[in-house]
């Protein structure tokens, strides 16, 4: 029996799941279903990476001991999965104690091998990244990745002598092309081994919350030196030997280009030294923006799949995230598009045939599946469309086209929805070859089924319930002699709605803000000039608050503002936006949301931030309120991704 091993990272757990990680997983999910339905043995990892100093600053921001912290998050991780219905094999944890056991061996082996010596590293670090940069490497002096500015660190570090397998490296990637894949992905990573490939600081003295190193004392293990090895420590490397080589090498480490360097470089050459096989494929796949921003926890504007799943259903936000944007390639994430796919590909081209073969099989053949009978040029079409489903969706698979294989198994419901166009079936009168007509869209609807299945399995579920059927890609081929019973039930896939953006709402851009500097304004007796940070911007604004506030009150506070607003000179200064403050009897107090990240949307559920410039006048005609110290519009809460905004005024207060 072929066996088949797929990863998705580990994720880091200073904060919830959002619907990136949960992209890369539901990726997962369909190759680690799609080769059990073919009979292989899978197996399928996840987990969760809990060491390093960006886990434990979390940790100390929110005052818990960074185990107590990590734990207090993982069901957000397992309930995220449960809910998106992943088969994960297993779920690892890198402070599990046979993960941490295996991390001081294969450091062991390393060292073993002369690749780890003692030295000092000086330079810029990453937190977010939980790396080192060079200059060159930044953009405007900030981290590409976080847009923050990394911090100088020198510390005594054990390094590994990553350089040295620069020509290794570069011999492996020549001799298994499939390695680096996508193979438009793998130049750059060439390019950059090629030119310089330094040694790599793996310990670290300033920080305790991580696996004591080895060698020396008194340092913690690099982060993503423990992170790595989850994949073999995962399969029970080094103490069941057995179960690790029926599994290893993965056949597919998924992820996305953000993590590339580590896992196509670092971890490579980590195996190497350590005398083990290499993984066969790293695939990157691209980022999901949503509002064409980079989606992330630090940014603070993402979407968690609890939040799509409550409005569209799971296998909608599974079909969706797949068949949509090219699995390669950066994509932004549209509800509008949602709506239109699941309900023309799912709802129509897929559920509604299943309606309506069924009712007439159950009304002309007591829901028996008829003879397959005498097959015309019109069935043998079909049959032959159906047989040629292996190899289109093997291959597609095989590169990770998730997009082109939902296309071609699509392709093909819908030329089994022609064939009953043009057959007619209600109108036939010829008994048999009524049932050859609906044979052929039963068993159809039985080969798409089995296609689908690994990408939306509740409903493919239901749907070969309906048919009388298993479902399995063991036998993938049409058959002219499936028997089985008939019963129609649940709709596959109810029509979905998309929420209305013709609110006066949806004008609205609104934006937590951090205030950096405030002062008053050298011409204006009632305004005070803000610099505010934005996340990825600074911007200066003025506000009428010198009556209500000091300058320094409002320094640190993260506020909410208009961010799509024309901007105004307001004597000789120009406001690039407005913040916004509730008026109640004299009293004005700021909107504040104090656990958001700067930049962070401040949204009602379901209307989406507008992007488009807008004017004082549609600000001032949208009726914003306070209620129980939150605010609100037409009786909706706003919130951002983290949490209410708040104002500690009265009920009903004038908010502008
Ligand atoms: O990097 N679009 O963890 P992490 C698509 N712990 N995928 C996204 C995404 C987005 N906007 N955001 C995140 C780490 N991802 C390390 C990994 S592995 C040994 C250690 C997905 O929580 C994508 O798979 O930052 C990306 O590579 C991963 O989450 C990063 O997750």
């Amino acid at each position: 029996m072929s066996k088949y091993y797929i990863t998705t990272p580990i994720y880091y757990v200073n904060d919830v799941p959002h619907i990136g990680h949960a992209y890369t997983t539901i990726a997962a999910d369909v190759l680690a279903r799609y080769h059990r339905l073919k009979g292989e043995k899978v197996f399928f990892l996840t987990g969760t990476d809990e060491h390093g100093q960006k886990i434990a600053d979390a940790a100390a921001k929110a005052g818990k001991k960074p185990k107590d912290f990590v734990d207090g998050l993982i069901p957000s991780f397992k309930d995220a999965w449960k809910l998106l219905n992943i088969s994960y094999d297993h779920f690892i944890r890198t402070t599990d104690d046979h993960h941490q056991k295996a991390v001081l061996e294969i450091i062991k082996l390393c060292e073993k091998n002369g690749d780890i010596y003692l030295g000092e590293y000086e330079g810029l670090y990453c937190k977010g990244c939980e790396r080192y940069y060079l200059e060159r490497d930044l953009v405007d002096g900030k981290c590409p990745m976080h847009l923050t500015a990394p911090i100088h660190m020198k510390e005594e570090s054990y390094f590994f002598k990553l350089g040295k397998y620069q020509d290794k490296l570069l011999e492996f990637y020549k001799a298994n092309p499939g390695f680096l894949s996508p193979s438009y992905r793998a130049e750059e990573i060439i390019n950059r081994v090629k030119e310089d490939l330094k040694d790599l600081s793996v310990s670290r003295t300033n920080l305790s919350w991580g696996i004591p190193f080895p060698v020396g004392t008194g340092h913690v293990t690099y982060v993503w030196f423990d992170a790595l090895t989850n994949y073999i420590s995962g399969i029970g490397w080094p103490q069941d030997m057995k179960k690790f080589n029926q599994l290893w090498p993965a056949d597919c480490h998924l992820i996305a280009k953000d993590i590339s360097w580590f896992h196509e470089v670092i971890w490579p050459a980590m195996l190497m030294s350590a005398g083990i096989e290499l993984p066969k494929k790293v695939f990157v796949h691209g980022f999901l923006t949503v509002e064409g921003q980079k989606m992330s926890k630090s940014l603070g504007n993402f979407i968690t799949p609890q939040e799509l799943v409550g409005r569209f259903g799971v296998d909608p936000t599974r079909y969706f995230l797949l068949s949509y944007i090219p699995f390669g390639q950066d994509g932004d994430f549209s509800e509008a598009q949602l709506v239109t796919r699941v309900n023309g590909e799912i709802a129509d081209a897929y559920g509604n045939l299943l309606s309506r073969v069924a009712t007439l099989v159950e009304k002309n053949f007591q829901g028996q599946w008829p003879a397959s009978g005498k097959f015309t040029e019109l069935e043998n079409d079909i049959e032959k469309a159906a047989n040629e489903l292996e190899s289109q969706v093997d291959k597609s698979l095989a590169g990770l086209e998730f997009n082109k294989a939902l296309e071609q198994i699509l392709g093909f419901l819908r030329a089994v929805n022609k064939y009953m166009t043009e057959t007619q079936p209600w109108k036939i009168t010829d008994k048999d070859r009524l049932g050859t007509v609906l044979y052929t869209v039963l068993e159809g609807l039985r080969v798409g089924t089995n296609y689908l299945a690994p990408f939306i399995p509740a409903t493919t579920e239901n749907a070969a319930k309906q048919l009388g059927q298993k479902i399995s890609l063991e036998h993938a081929k049409f058959d002219r002699d499936t028997k089985g019973v008939v019963k129609k039930g649940e709709v596959l896939q109810k029509k979905l709605e998309a929420k209305k953006q013709d609110s006066p709402f949806a004008k609205l851009n609104l934006r937590v803000a951090h205030v950096v500097t405030a002062a008053p304004h050298p011409d204006a007796d009632k305004l005070l000039v803000l610099k505010i940070n934005l996340g990825n911007e600074e911007r200066t604004l003025c506000a009428g608050l010198k009556a209500f506030y000091k300058p320094e009150e409002l320094v640190g506070k993260h506020i909410v503002v208009v961010s799509n607003l024309k901007p105004a000179k307001l004597r000789g200064i120009v406001s690039q936006g407005m913040l916004l403050a509730a008026d109640k009897n004299g009293v004005v107090k700021v909107l504040e949301a104090p656990g958001a990240e700067p930049g962070a949307p401040v949204t009602l559920p379901g209307v989406k931030p507008n992007t488009q410039e807008i004017t004082i006048d549609d600000v001032m005609a949208i009726k914003l309120t306070t209620r129980m110290k939150k605010t609100v519009f037409d009786g909706q809460q706003l919130v951002t991704p983290t949490g209410d905004v708040v104002v500690d005024i009265e009920d009903g207060a004038t908010i502008r």
